[in-house]
């Protein structure tokens, strides 16, 4: 309700300003996309309030995470606000090659996102976190689905498209699955953890996960560049994906090549918004333990970090 009065009392002071800008913003919705992980729905909630409180129009569409490249440089959604580089760098560099997006900037974030334990399961496999140790522990990771298998529970697949790959690449003794969503990571944590069952699993950081479940990236051989292209690059020199993604990867914007002419004040404070990674993991906390819906989420989080984004807002005239 607060920020929804201050988005009024702005617009308000946007109009009887009078030329606080030097061009309009189009009166056409800037459509914000929408993925399967709380942090960027949240996000998308807070930026999309912030162009909202400067008099803009809004929507809110759900798309694929990889397929949302194609759509910015299309022109059918205006930006993204979370590119992870392990999980979208691919994608993000083939749009950019065919045209139409640009890269926006980067978030003071430093993202990480790979195969990763809740600390218990080092006690049953004292070799981790070095990838050589996941063959020797593998019938730990065993289920009847699996067999002698290993399980490791890889995230939705519009998140990463080469877990089997890397398993295959570094043959390694695992069956890979793609869990149907976020929700089922911290279910199968959350299932492990009263008998301290050793679990390997997709996660992320920034995220709400590292204040519950204290753990550990697997280090598989470092990420190079070329990894995924050249088969050569990473230590299989046969196979593509023999490597783990960047240990310290960006979080960047993204926007559609039009976004600048047609809302350039929007496109101004795109440019300045940067998040960090307390931030980022705070928004998460707010949906993933707190179980505020995302929308409620960016109310509270705008509420609680006014010092943050107030200064964007100003920066650009707002
Ligand atoms: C795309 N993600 C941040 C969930 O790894």
């Amino acid at each position: 309700m607060k920020i929804r009065n201050l988005a009024a009392a702005a617009a308000f002071a946007i109009s009887a300003g009078g030329a606080a800008f030097a061009a309009e913003d189009s009166s056409d919705p800037i459509v914000i996309p929408i993925h399967n992980w709380s942090s960027q729905i949240v996000m998308s909630h807070i930026v999309g309030n912030m162009f909202e409180s400067m008099g803009n129009n809004v929507e809110y569409v759900t798309t694929d995470s990889q397929a949302v490249y194609e759509s910015i440089r299309l022109g059918d959604v205006a930006l993204e606000l979370e590119v992870w580089e392990g999980a979208f760098g691919a994608s993000f560099r083939e749009a950019l090659e065919r045209g139409g997006l640009h890269d926006a900037g980067d978030h003071d974030a430093v993202t990480r996102e790979d195969w990763w334990y809740p600390m218990w399961t080092k006690d049953a496999c004292p070799g981790l976190p070095d990838w050589e140790a996941l063959n020797d522990c593998a019938h730990l990771f065993a289920t009847p689905e699996t067999g002698d298998q290993g399980l490791f529970l890889d995230g939705p697949v519009d998140w990463l498209k080469h877990g089997k790959e890397r398993a295959e690449a570094l043959d390694l003794n695992y069956v890979v699955v793609n869990a149907g969503s976020a929700a089922a990571l911290w279910a199968h944590i959350g299932a492990a953890e009263p008998d301290r069952t050793p679990v390997l699993v997709f996660n992320w950081t920034p995220n709400f996960a590292e204040a519950v479940w204290p753990g550990e990236f697997v280090e598989f051989p470092p990420w190079e560049e070329g990894c995924d292209t050249d088969p050569a690059v990473g230590p299989n020199p046969d196979a593509l994906h023999d490597c783990g993604n960047p240990a310290d990867g960006y979080l960047k914007k993204a926007a559609w090549d039009g976004m600048p002419d047609k809302w350039p004040n929007a496109y101004a404070l795109l440019k300045e918004i940067s998040f960090n990674n307390a931030q980022i993991a705070e928004m998460a906390k707010l949906v993933d333990i707190d179980d505020y819906d995302p929308e409620e989420a960016a109310e509270i989080w705008m509420e609680e970090n006014e010092d943050v984004w107030r200064p964007w807002m100003e920066a650009v005239g707002s």
